[in-house]
């Protein structure tokens, strides 16, 4: 099997971190870690670009990179990692993880003291042998072990799901202090990354050592891990952490602007600052002649810089910078567009709530459309209904619709299983009468590729589907996406007019932002649900949301954020086309 763009990137991330070990210069090292952060946020399989001739067209990768990427395609392996790794102890990576060890300290412990791993640096720490290399003392090595200890405690990233939540009530308490001018979400959690490393805060605040101690006296805050004039870290119960920068009010531009991030894009924008004769830093930007422009808004910091504003949910360096430039940036969906659900459950099959409490839950929300759409026949863990049981369920959604009135339009749908063998769980005449069909794999998600590829494919050409269900079928953070050809199942969906949904589920985000970027390029539409299985979670397609906008999505490539006649019509034409 080939190694799939995640695994090239770690090749790549080493490589430039063992180099780094070895004091090389930034401009290689960094070269590395952009590339693989790119190879990360693809939406196309490497092998699939290789094979098309097109690996140079991928932003930041040249023909070095571009050879080497062909050289581990070909073999799996990437020969000028595996040298330097006869050179660096390969487990030295590891002591990269801890907060506070960088490149630099990491080459020091192990050329002066012959660390080569954790357990080592740990022992060393203990013993108390750290504070005998110059410049460090007995705090050094007591943060090492701090550090230590949180990381075995990390579960790795957490999901938007949990981290999203957490930061709101955060900022909700931050709000509240009197020293607090401005208090926003910043780093991964404010352009809604699907998983969250730690958690970025910005305060506006002319104290900022009383901001601070207000915010660590936060029972939700248990452990101070760095502290400095403008920024403080912190371990949060559970073990998430926290950090929060506070600045003055009238810097908070520069200062939002640089916590926002993402690194990459933050370094692409520093060096269009360079090239006017600024220097762009968080705290704001500087002319040679060392005169500060403050920023009190991210607006104002754009502008300065020849562009205007960029969502924060682009900024990732995949393109954005250049788009602001040419005057092309997408028009991004937004929230308040979104006017259709056709993704939910009730309790005829797996849900918890009646179809009137989810219509009214739907219409409170203020959408137009919902789709009961409850689960087929063969799934039987999730009660999935017969063809008899639909059509007393038909009967149930007349009612409802007729005590609602018109103020939300009430569909009947159906989440039909695609079988292991690729078959349809409802026979022709039974999709025939249902006003949308969804096409979803539960069971058989390890299905070698084309297999699975050929399920899913399969359904994308069947006439009487509308949309395909959360299409990996990953599972965040426990279940990797199934073994599928993307590139394929996009092709067909878009020659068929069907289109692919983005499944806002915070486990789910299925399709990927990525994905999804990739899957409108070609064509298709896209349909942003729910999938509620009870009325609360209307409130979830913030999420998915936020994955169409990462996606560089406009309202008209979503199905659901069209206006409600238009909608029908897209939904009754697909329909007329099998019959
Ligand atoms: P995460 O926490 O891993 O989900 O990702 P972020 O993007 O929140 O990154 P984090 O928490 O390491 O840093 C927060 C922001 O700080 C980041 O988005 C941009 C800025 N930042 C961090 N390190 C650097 C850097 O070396 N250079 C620049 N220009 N910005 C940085
Ligand atoms: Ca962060
Ligand atoms: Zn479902």
């Amino acid at each position: 099997m080939k190694p799939d763009n995640r695994a090239v990137a770690q090749l790549f991330d080493d490589l430039g971190s063992l180099l780094e070990l070895q004091g090389e210069s930034a401009f290689r090292v960094n070269a590395y870690h952009r590339a693989a952060e790119t190879l990360r946020g693809l939406g196309r399989d490497l092998s699939e670009i290789a094979a098309a001739g097109e690996l140079r067209t991928i932003p930041g990768v040249g023909e070095a990179i571009a050879a080497k990427i062909e050289e581990i395609l070909a073999t799996g392996q990437l020969p000028a990692l595996e040298r330097e790794k006869e050179k660096v102890p390969a487990t030295l990576l590891d002591l990269l993880k801890i907060g506070g060890v960088g490149p630099k300290r990491a080459a020091r412990f192990w050329k002066e003291l012959g660390i080569t791993d954790l357990p080592g640096l740990e022992a060393a720490a203990k013993e108390g042998r750290l504070r005998t290399m110059k410049g460090m003392g007995p705090g050094v090595e007591a943060a090492i072990l701090s550090g230590m200890a949180a990381l075995a405690r990390r579960t790795d990233r957490i999901p938007i799901g949990q981290a999203w939540p957490l930061a709101q009530a955060l900022l909700t308490r931050l709000r509240e202090s009197k020293k607090v001018r401005a208090a926003e979400a910043a780093g991964s959690l404010r352009r809604r990354k699907e998983t969250i490393g730690d958690l970025d805060f910005l305060v506006a605040s002319s104290d900022p050592e009383a901001v601070m101690d207000y915010f660590t006296a936060d029972p939700r805050v248990a452990e101070v891990i760095a502290r400095g004039p403008t920024k403080i870290s912190v371990e949060l119960a559970g073990g998430v952490r926290a950090q929060i920068w506070v600045h003055p009010p009238e810097r908070f531009g520069t200062a939002l602007q640089y916590a926002t991030g993402s690194k990459d894009h933050n370094v692409h924008l520093r060096e269009i600052a360079l090239k006017r004769g600024l220097s762009l830093s968080e705290h704001a930007l500087t002319r040679t002649s060392g005169k500060e422009i403050l920023c009190a808004r991210e607006e104002e910091v754009y502008d300065r810089l020849g562009l205007p504003w960029i969502a924060p949910e682009l900024r990732e360096d995949h393109g954005e910078i250049e788009a602001a430039q040419a005057g092309r940036l997408p028009d991004l969906l937004e929230l308040r567009q979104m006017r259709a659900d056709l993704h939910t459950h009730s309790t005829w099959s797996d849900g918890h709530a009646s179809i009137r409490e989810m219509a009214e839950a739907a219409r409170a929300q203020g959408l137009k459309v919902l789709a009961v759409t409850d689960h087929s026949q063969s799934l039987g863990v999730a009660r999935g209904l017969t063809p008899q049981r639909l059509r007393e369920q038909r009967k149930e959604i007349q009612r409802v619709q007729r005590a609602l009135g018109d103020a939300i339009l009430i569909l009947q749908g159906a989440e039909v299983e695609i079988r292991a063998d690729g078959q349809i769980d409802y026979e022709d005449e039974v999709l025939a009468q249902l006003d949308v069909v969804i096409a979803s794999a539960h069971t058989s998600l390890r299905q070698p590729r084309e297999k699975i590829t050929a399920r899913l494919v399969g359904a994308a050409r069947h006439p009487g589907v509308h949309f395909i269900g959360h299409p990996s079928g990953r599972l965040i953070p426990e279940r990797e996406p199934a073994d599928i050809d993307m590139e394929a199942l996009f092709a067909e969906a878009a020659r068929h007019g069907v289109a692919l949904e983005i499944d806002s589920h915070p486990s789910r985000l299925d399709l990927s932002d990525a994905h999804a970027r990739r899957a409108a390029e070609v064509g298709c539409l896209l349909a942003i649900n729910t999938d509620a299985h009870s009325p609360e979670e209307f409130a979830l397609r913030e999420y998915g949301v936020g994955v169409a906008r990462r996606a560089w999505l406009t309202p008209a490539q979503v199905i659901t954020a069209w206006p409600r006649a238009r909608l029908v019509a897209w939904l009754q034409k697909r329909k007329k086309a099998r019959t």
